[in-house]
């Protein structure tokens, strides 16, 4: 449940927040082994797993966390671990200074664990996340690995669906869901996203639905088959009464149609029989249960086979304190035989933080470095669409990549190209497969559109700036072979009047969507509006706007690179 505070207990809350990025006062308020809702879906409950499965070693790295958040994962993790699937506990001390994490910590550990499960482990230099993890890694004893970041909370049943898994097939890594705790009021709020991990170009992380393709998949006949056959199931358990799923046969037409209804029976108070949605249903029926594939990774929060972790390339030992890592392993992992996974009934609590309450030694941008070691390493020839977002970065010194070039030799990984086809297809290329892309400018005026560096996850309004010789990410827009508008993820979309401004928003299939762009007179005409765009009045606020076509010099665009219109 939420704590709301009041009174002084607020005000020192406020006081410490900027500093601690989360309500650590709410959170010393609440018992470290306090119970949580079981936010599953009720089907998830009916799933038996094998009894023996593999155990896991989860580590929990830290640098200067908070007490109770720290704690709280350690308890959520013992108390909602079967003993016979959790070798050990480890958490891993990336030299913090508090004082608490020292004698206080070792004391409570030995007192509260008198069994040893959990454990402390030191680094002896400040690490960094990604080396801090790899150091749990290498003290780890179980067959499973289990990373888990210092604030989070394990719900019921989240370790068997995880270990299942695995032991299917060891070479899936997988994720749970991750549920919302909230960081101003605790809230574990079970909002697991459902949705799967992307990336920008700029290579950060990015959530997105699950595409069609994925859900079609999971439905598929290539999916392990959930519904068993009439015969091996009374076979199984001769006390089962089992009815198949009824197809409709059309009472004029004869058509059989097949959509049968996947319902289930209940019945009405008057004893008449009803066809009833879902759940609770019998055990692997449902398509929710199914591992979700995922592109990526948030990265905080997975397990692994230990050997099959060490196997293709643990993490980059060259990355610094945070970032990259995630998308790092994700890529690696699909390009070298491995596959990615969101596992549903698996559901853990994080508490996202407003920003990182712990210093960046150097104070240099290490997401930024890591994601160029990410890039070269991995990314082959679409390297260039990282580095056309960060120019900033060409100077920098990113080190010596040498052992992970010869990791992805020695390992036989498939082409970034092979990743982007069959592992994210959806994933828009702003210069391939597109008409024509680059900077779209106006010549009479050399104003170029522009996003104005707006961020991309929100809905704005496109803009307008001098175009810039040397090239500028925000304004590189691709005109699609959908005839769309576009950045990476947002569509230029026009339905006002003349003279309204433009906005960039997601793109669907609307027509308001769709320019055509002719390029003997250099109009791009909108197909809903019917309309022309255009560069506006000189002082019209950096806006484009949509206008009347009439043939004017602040109708005429030319677009940097054809490829193909
Ligand atoms: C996300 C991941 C995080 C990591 C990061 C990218 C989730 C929920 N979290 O960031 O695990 O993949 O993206 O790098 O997906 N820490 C250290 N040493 C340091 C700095 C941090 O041990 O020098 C610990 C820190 O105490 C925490 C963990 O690393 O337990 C992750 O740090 P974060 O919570 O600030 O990262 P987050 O959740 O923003
Ligand atoms: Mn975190």
């Amino acid at each position: 449940m939420p704590v709301y505070l009041e009174g002084e207990e607020k005000k020192l809350a406020d006081s410490l927040i900027e500093k601690e990025a989360f309500n650590r006062i709410a959170s010393d308020k609440i018992a470290l082994d306090r119970s949580l809702k079981d936010v599953r879906d009720k089907r998830c409950l009916d799933v038996e797993y094998p009894k023996v499965l593999p155990k896991a070693s989860v580590i929990i790295i830290f640098h200067n966390e908070a007490w109770s958040p720290l704690l709280r994962t350690a308890h959520s993790v013992v108390n909602r671990s079967p003993p016979q699937f959790l070798h050990e506990v480890i958490l891993l001390d990336d030299f913090s200074d508090k004082d608490f994490l020292k004698t206080d910590l070792e004391n409570y550990i030995v007192k509260t664990w008198p069994d040893g499960i959990v454990r402390l482990v030191r680094t002896n230099e400040r690490s960094g996340l990604i080396r801090a993890k790899i150091a749990g890694a290498k003290a780890a004893e179980g067959e499973v690995l289990i990373f888990l970041d210092s604030h989070c909370e394990a719900n019921a049943g989240w370790l068997e669906p995880l270990l299942n898994r695995i032991h299917e097939d060891r070479t899936a890594v997988l994720c749970p869901e991750i549920d919302l705790i909230d960081k101003d009021t605790l809230q574990y709020a079970g909002t697991g996203s459902f949705n799967v991990g992307g990336f920008w170009w700029s290579l950060h992380f990015s959530w997105r639905p699950i595409p069609s393709h994925e859900s079609y998949r999971r439905k598929s006949k290539i999916d392990p088959i959930r519904i068993e056959p009439l015969v091996s199931r009374i076979a199984e358990d001769p006390k089962t009464v089992l009815c198949p799923i009824i197809d409709a046969i059309d009472d004029t037409t004869l058509e059989y149609s097949g959509n049968g209804g996947y319902q289930i029976g209940g019945f009405s108070w008057s004893l008449h029989f009803t066809w009833q949605d879902g759940s609770p249903r019998p055990p692997h029926s449902s398509q929710y249960i199914l591992p979700i594939r995922s592109p990526t990774m948030a990265g905080g929060l997975f397990a692994v086979d230990r050997k099959f972790f060490f196997e293709i390339g643990a993490y980059d030992p060259g990355m610094d304190v945070w970032g990259g890592e995630n998308l790092e392993l994700s890529f690696r992992t699909w390009m070298c035989g491995g596959k990615l996974e969101f596992i549903p009934c698996s559901r853990v609590g994080h508490i996202f933080r407003s920003s990182h309450p712990y210093t960046f030694p150097g104070n240099k941008d290490t997401h930024g470095i890591n994601s160029m070691r990410l890039a070269e390493v991995w990314m082959d020839d679409y390297k260039r669409l990282f580095y056309s977002h960060r120019k900033d970065l060409l100077a920098q010194d990113y080190g010596d990549i040498s052992d992970r070039k010869s990791l992805r030799e020695r390992l036989q990984c498939k082409s970034f190209k092979w990743y982007l086809d069959n592992v994210y297809p959806e994933k828009f290329i702003p210069d391939e497969n597109v008409k024509a892309w680059g900077m779209v400018r106006n010549p009479a005026s050399g104003i170029c559109l522009d996003t104005l560096q707006k961020d991309e996850k929100t809905i704005f309004d496109m803009g307008m700036f001098h175009c810039q010789s040397g090239g500028s990410a925000s304004q590189v827009i691709s005109l699609s072979n959908k005839n769309q508008l576009r950045r990476e993820e947002a569509c230029l979309d026009a339905s006002g009047g003349d003279g309204s401004h433009i906005s960039l928003r997601p793109c669907t299939e609307s027509a308001s969507m769709i320019w055509v762009h002719f390029k003997t007179n250099g109009t791009i005409v909108n197909k809903y509006t019917g309309k022309c765009l255009d560069v506006g009045k000189e002082n019209s606020g950096g806006y484009p706007v949509i206008n009347e076509c009439k043939g004017s010099d602040s109708q005429k665009w030319t677009i940097q690179y054809y490829i193909n219109l």
